[in-house]
């Protein structure tokens, strides 16, 4: 049996359980590398959760939930908030009236990224307070430290974690005495929500004002603690590299920062002044460090070779020791593959043997970049695929113009392909233009997540169903193909040669369920057909 008291748990779950202790009326989130296990977790246990078509939506259903006085938790990776940040900073003016939680997980080392940006920038540009814990049980418990701040100030809180942090299972003692809130109600308030420039004007000032609050409550808020050992060296810290700082120096000072925007800077200068010498320790961009000297206040900070990749204890000792990395060396492994069967390596094979110039996109179907394909040229974030291609074809020659091939999976194109499909009708290039949708009917990359497209929602429970191919009619895509690529045949190539000769708009939907979802599609289909049975005869 488990014990109720002691658990071990990943950040991610941390995360979902004390939301669903908080009583947290929804959770949104659109799935992404280290964050997909939080709603997971929280549906599993009972919680109500959702995967939106993308995260700026997910941020958009939050706020409008928190707008009606009850508890939301939004969840993204790191570039999922650039997708959210509009809505972000909006939110950061009109704050909200229940809780909201927003959570950006960060990956710092690139394990599952097209970058390692640092979201902590995020919390300062738009003016929104942040917490950034160091295990399961801070992931836990800032979690309701983060509910509690949104609802006394109101105003959205970020939750920053790393992969570490998320993935990484150490004990949780949960709180007995969490109280759900009820949901408010609605109270109409339209000088603070409805940001026209005469009354964000006003929204403004009223968020620094707030960011004023804040910076007094986090100079003795119990996040931010002092650890005093040995006065010869202090490091400052934050995030996963307070556990790696304690393991590589156990006998030194150490200023442990949990809630990191706004910083408590008298209580960083009152630190560094106990101190012989101080350095900061911390993992992606020099975010303490440059904000400290800011505040003119004498830190050393690490090398630039530290910026990239995760810390570990090793590196820990080497940027405390001042010792410069030469070159990092990545860990030996073979590189991912597509599985043997995938329909995408029939696509790939056709688009290579055809010299064509692909704007690819980000999903599994990325890695047709690799041998023994190389039938990807550019990749940049979701969604790009389509706009890039369309920049291709208007500016290459018409011979090299015709060979541009867009290639975006269905949960992608959900999530953000639809309005350059908009562009590309809008706009067309003198050579057209062709778009091959591959639908595997699931989110592949990210670990078999459901979206629009497929019908089901985030439990694998039926919904109602967006239809990709309906959609590209409506947006006014003359040519549209449905075909399942097999081997052997020769029909695929055929199709996507005529479309590449032809001066016209053509959209392919490569249609075959990805083989590792196919075992789950088909249970979730007989779950489907028992329920219709029942119904029925209840009838
Ligand atoms: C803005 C953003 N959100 C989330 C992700 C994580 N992610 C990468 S690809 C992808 C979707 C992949 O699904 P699909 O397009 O259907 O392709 P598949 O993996 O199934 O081949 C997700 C969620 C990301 N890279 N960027
Ligand atoms: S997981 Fe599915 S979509 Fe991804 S490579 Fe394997 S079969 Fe293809």
């Amino acid at each position: 049996m488990v014990d109720e008291e002691k658990l071990l748990l990943t950040g991610d779950e941390a995360v979902g359980l004390a939301a669903k202790h908080l009583g947290v009326a929804l959770g949104t989130g659109y799935p992404g590398t280290p964050s997909t296990e939080i709603l997971e977790y929280f549906s599993e246990i009972g919680g109500k959760a959702q995967w939106s078509p993308n995260e700026k939506v997910a941020l958009e259903v939050g706020i409008g939930v928190a707008f009606a006085g009850a508890r939301a938790l939004v969840t993204m990776k790191h570039v999922g908030l650039n997708v959210a940040s509009d809505s972000l900073f909006a939110s950061a003016y009109t704050g909200v009236y229940g809780g909201l939680v927003i959570v950006s997980a960060d990956d710092p080392g690139l394990a599952s990224s097209q970058n390692e940006q640092d979201n902590r920038r995020y919390a300062v540009s738009a003016g929104v307070p942040m917490f950034e814990p160091s295990d399961s049980q801070e992931a836990y418990d800032f979690t309701i430290a983060a509910f509690e701040l949104s609802e006394k100030w109101q105003i959205p809180v970020l939750l920053r974690m790393t992969m570490r942090v998320c993935h990484s299972r150490t004990i949780v003692i949960p709180k007995k005495d969490l109280t759900s809130k009820n949901p408010l109600g609605y109270v109409k308030d339209a000088q603070t929500r409805v940001l026209i420039p005469a009354y964000a004007r006003f929204a403004h000032r009223r968020l620094r004002k707030k960011l004023g609050e804040l910076k007094e409550w986090s100079e003795d808020c119990p996040f931010n603690f002092s650890i005093f050992k040995d006065k010869s060296l202090g490091i400052i810290t934050s995030g996963i590299s307070f556990v790696h700082t304690c393991e590589a120096e156990p006998d030194t000072s150490v200023l442990k920062l949990g809630f990191t925007y706004p910083l408590p800077i008298k209580k960083i200068a009152e630190f560094v002044n106990q101190v012989e010498h101080c350095i900061v320790v911390e993992e992606g961009d020099p975010y303490l460090y440059e904000s400290i000297r800011a505040s003119g206040i004498n830190v050393d900070g690490k090398d630039e070779s530290y910026r990239f990749g995760e810390l570990n204890v090793e590196r820990v000792r080497n940027i405390i020791q001042k010792k410069p990395e030469s070159e990092r060396k990545i860990p030996p492994g073979k590189p991912p593959q597509l599985c043997d069967g995938c329909q995408y390596r029939i696509v790939y094979d056709t688009l290579s043997r055809l010299g064509c110039i692909v704007s690819g996109d980000i999903g599994c179907y990325t890695l047709g970049v690799l041998p023994p394909f190389n039938a990807m040229d550019t990749c940049l974030c979701m969604g790009a695929s389509i706009g890039v291609g369309l920049g291709l074809r208007h500016s290459l020659s018409e011979e090299k113009a015709r060979k541009v091939v867009s290639v975006i999976g269905d949960s992608t194109f959900i999530h953000s392909g639809i309005t350059g499909l908009v562009e590309m009708v809008y706009n067309p290039p003198p050579t057209g233009h062709v778009v091959i949708i591959l639908d595997n009917q699931t989110t592949a990359m990210t670990g078999l997540q459901e979206h629009p497209g497929t019908g089901r929602k985030l439990n694998h429970e039926p919904t109602n169903r967006v239809v990709i191919e309906d959609l590209v009619k409506a947006i006014g895509v003359k040519n549209l193909h449905i075909v399942e690529p097999r081997l052997g045949s020769d029909s695929f190539e055929k199709l996507l040669n005529e479309s590449l000769n032809k001066e016209e708009l053509t959209v392919i939907i490569a249609r075959r369920p990805c083989l590792l979802a196919s075992k789950k599609l088909k249970k979730y289909q007989r779950c489907e057909d028992v329920k219709k049975e029942v119904n029925r005869e209840k009838k």
